[in-house]
């Protein structure tokens, strides 16, 4: 009826929760949880739904975030208060300690649920991809990839990921979490410093000077010593303003090609994260939706298990883009979308009919100048080769 077949015997999954969307990170923070209204708007305009298993998720447990997270932290952020202007934390208290009440990881109302809706989501299309309920698992309320085990860092307070991954190890040996956000996933690489079983791989804009979190240089490769297990297990993919899709869809499929046939991973964690998108209030580079699709499409067709997770994007209506155009890509219809769009849905209203159709002709915001030489983008994918050369499964 709306022109998207579900495919058969392929099952791709959806997990949102409606109540994480009505959080707010405060006026000023680019942090907007309506982006995820606004995603899921579109994507119900193409009638998606239709194609896909949609799952409310579940707040996650105490014990669930406690899988990774420290108690005394989980028991501080159950307690802390909203407050109405986030203040610079002050020495000696829990919120310097665990990094919260600042500007970047501001107190607000409802901020535990939030977090639990968030980790629950992910937790969820874990679950779905670990009993083979699900190929493709969609969670797009997750990707905080900058929480750490006792400290909230970035936006990020709950590592909805790393939750998510320690679910996918029970089910599969190894896992490969590869993170498109153009900020590095400190997070996630230091949750798995020390295995062998995940190897996590970030592509981000690096600067350790001036670029958040200041982490992920191209020798970053895991614990140095080389009887750790997890030594050469970290990958980084640092680079510079401007980047296009045409050297950035190059060097995603030879890092993940030369990665997935070294490490054989056996699933596959993907944080989407659209502050990578030309045009993004805090990103960097000149990706189009079409280019940061391109990744999801490659690892798609690696044909393993895969959780797709948001993550960063402050140009709302460019997030939605992206995601609703990679969500068509998990149902495979990312050839041509061509459904019948519902002429009725009332969010038609927040799109300009343009900008319905991501094409290979649309340019989203302004194009900066690229500032990646070829050299050095050959440079990067040779260190990555040396590193996975003494990688042995
Ligand atoms: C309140 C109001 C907070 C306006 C934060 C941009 C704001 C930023 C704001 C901001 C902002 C950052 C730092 C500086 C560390 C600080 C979800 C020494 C216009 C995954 C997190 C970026 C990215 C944090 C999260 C960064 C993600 N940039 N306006 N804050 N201090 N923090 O640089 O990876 O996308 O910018
Ligand atoms: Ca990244
Ligand atoms: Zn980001």
């Amino acid at each position: 009826e709306y022109g998207i077949v579900r495919p058969k015997g392929y099952n791709v999954t959806f997990h949102t929760n409606p109540e994480m969307e009505k959080h707010h990170f405060g006026q000023t923070h680019p942090m907007k949880p309506w982006r995820l209204t606004l995603s899921k708007s579109l994507i119900m305009s193409y009638g998606m739904p239709y194609a896909m298993n949609n799952y409310i998720a579940r707040t996650a447990t105490y014990e669930e975030l406690n899988d990774y997270h420290s108690q005394d932290y989980l028991d501080y952020l159950g307690t802390v208060l909203p407050e109405p202007v986030p203040r610079d934390v002050d020495g000696g208290t829990n919120e310097m300690r665990f990094n919260l009440g600042g500007s970047d990881c501001p107190l607000f109302e409802g901020l535990y649920d939030y977090c639990s809706m968030s980790a629950g989501g992910s937790l969820d299309a874990a679950r779905k991809v670990c009993n083979k309920e699900s190929d493709i698992a969609i969670s797009w309320g997750g990707g905080l990839h900058h929480a750490k085990k006792m400290e909230a860092s970035g936006f990020c307070y709950i590592n909805d990921i790393v939750l998510a991954i320690l679910q996918l190890l029970r089910c599969y040996p190894r896992v490969l979490y590869i993170d498109i956000d153009v900020h590095h996933g400190d997070g996630v690489e230091e949750a798995f410093y020390s295995t062998d079983r995940v190897m996590t791989c970030s592509f981000h804009k690096y600067d350790p000077v001036s670029f958040f979190p200041g982490t992920g240089a191209l020798d970053d490769n895991g614990p140095k010593n080389e009887y750790n297990p997890g030594a050469h297990h970290a990958i980084n993919v640092p680079l510079n303003d401007g980047i296009t899709d045409e050297q950035y869809g190059w060097l995603f499929e030879n890092v993940i090609g030369s990665i997935v046939e070294r490490f054989r991973p056996s699933a596959i964690a993907l944080q989407c994260g659209a502050d990578s998108l030309a045009g993004d209030r805090l990103g960097r580079f000149n990706l189009q939706v079409q280019g940061h699709g391109q990744c999801v499409a490659f690892c798609k067709k690696l044909g393993l298990p895969m959780i797709l997770f948001g993550g960063g994007g402050y140009t709302p209506r460019n997030v939605a883009r992206a995601w609703t155009w990679e969500t068509a890509i998990a149902l495979g219809v990312d050839k041509k979308i061509n459904p019948v769009i519902p002429q009725h849905t009332p969010w038609r209203e927040h799109f300009r009919q343009e900008e319905l159709l991501p094409t290979l002709e649309q340019i989203l915001g302004d194009p900066k100048p690229n500032k990646n030489p070829q050299k050095r983008i050959l440079e990067i994918v040779q260190h990555v080769q040396e590193q996975l050369r003494f990688v042995q499964h």
